[in-house]
């Protein structure tokens, strides 16, 4: 590019030098030569007038358009044309030929001031050459950078484009296999299922006859103790000190409400205690051994500051974990674990079999999760693909 730019300012230079020598009235460009044959008339260029060829440039004007004085100030509305080797041909008004100033770069239009004028038509050419040069330079970087940005953007193109191909085909795969551990996950979780659901439904059976054979004790040993004169019949007197059983509200258990207690018979028996009275009294009924136990003693403290009273008394204690001995029978003076102690009871662990179910399900949950995590990866990785490619494409 820079040398055919070289070689083009060279020959213009050489033109420029040849079109000084080719010999014409001074300020008449190389284009209208013609119409100045030496010695025959000349025609003003408007057609106007045709006058003798010593009146061109001869410092007075005959011509309207002014072209009879090419180079002279005669006429007003004149133009000089410099040639300006080395640079680029110009006119200029006639008015500025020989006014003092130095006008075209190879000094023609003062051939007669006496203005002392440099020729500056070669340094201006070269000057403009290598703007024209440089420009021409910079459009070819320019060009040259921006096929590379359209190389490098087709490049992203085709790599984007061969890298969703695979993810694709990857993706594919993927999903197959997770399709299959999906199988597997739900097989194996159904045997899963009915083994755990087995071992809780025999555990919860277990909590139910335990809590009824509890139940029965506990009404048992209340009748035993209740049956103060030990007849085996529970009368209205006997049930007379438990005060916790007033139905009234005024604090103490009659006769009358002890009866309405027995479902108006005068005694029962243990079964029909058992049927009909216990469940009526139970969540209301305190044993005497039912007293929560002393708290411990502390070192060199001889009281007890809050001991619990001995007695029944109007606090609500069925709970009570431990006390006194205070009967030489069997256990019965120890209340059993309540119903709710029984619920809160843990289911005990597995059985082997199930728990191998269980740790087979959980291997396949886990690798059916494992598999499904990656194939949201994928897609992950194909969206952010996805969205470089659109922004390739839009570029
Ligand atoms: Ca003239
Ligand atoms: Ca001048
Ligand atoms: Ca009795
Ligand atoms: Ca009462």
């Amino acid at each position: 590019m820079r040398q055919v730019v070289l070689v083009l300012g060279l020959l213009l230079a050489v033109l420029g030098c040849r079109a000084v020598e080719v010999k014409r009235p001074r300020g008449v460009s190389l284009s209208n030569r013609s119409f100045y044959e030496e010695n025959k008339p000349f025609t003003c260029l408007d057609g106007s007038r045709t006058i003798p060829y010593d009146r061109v440039n001869d410092d007075y004007c005959d011509c309207a358009d002014g072209t009879d004085e090419p180079g002279t100030a005669a006429c007003s509305n004149g133009k000089f044309h410099c040639t300006n080797p080395g640079y680029k041909p110009m006119y200029i008004p006639s008015s500025r030929v020989n006014d003092g100033i130095c006008d075209c770069c190879d000094t023609t239009d003062e051939y007669n001031s006496g203005a002392h004028c440099q020729n500056t038509c070669r340094e201006m050419g070269r000057k403009e050459r290598e703007e024209l040069e440089k420009k021409a330079e910079m459009a070819r970087e320019g060009m040259l950078l921006k096929q590379k940005f359209i190389e490098e953007a087709r490049k992203g193109r085709e790599e984007k484009q061969v890298r969703l191909q695979e993810l694709a085909e990857k993706r594919q795969s993927v999903q197959t296999q997770v399709d299959a551990l999906r199988a597997e996950k739900e097989a194996a979780e159904q045997p899963e299922k009915e083994a755990k659901d087995a071992h809780k439904k025999a555990w919860e059976e277990r909590r139910e006859a335990e809590t009824a054979a509890m139940e029965k004790k506990r009404s048992q040993e209340v009748f035993t103790q209740l049956d103060q004169d030990g007849d085996g019949k529970l009368s209205a007197s006997e049930l007379l000190d438990h005060s916790e059983l007033d139905s009234d509200g005024d604090g103490s258990l009659s006769d009358k409400e002890a009866q309405e207690l027995l479902g108006g018979s005068s005694t029962v028996d243990v079964s029909s205690f058992q049927e009909s009275v216990w469940p009526q009294i139970k969540e209301k009924f305190k044993l005497e051994s039912d007293t929560p136990p002393a708290p411990p003693i502390e070192e060199g403290t001889e009281s007890h500051p809050e001991t619990p009273p001995e007695e029944d008394e109007e606090d609500d204690v069925e709970e009570g974990d431990e006390e006194d001995d205070d009967d030489d029978s069997d256990d019965y003076h120890r209340p059993p674990p309540s119903k709710s102690q029984v619920e809160d009871q843990e289911m005990p662990p597995y059985d082997e079999t199930t728990q191998a179910l269980i740790d087979a399900a959980e291997a396949a949950r886990n690798q059916y999760e494992e598999a499904e995590k990656s194939l949201r990866e994928i897609d992950d990785t194909m969206r952010c693909v996805v969205t470089r490619l659109l922004i390739l494409l839009l570029q």
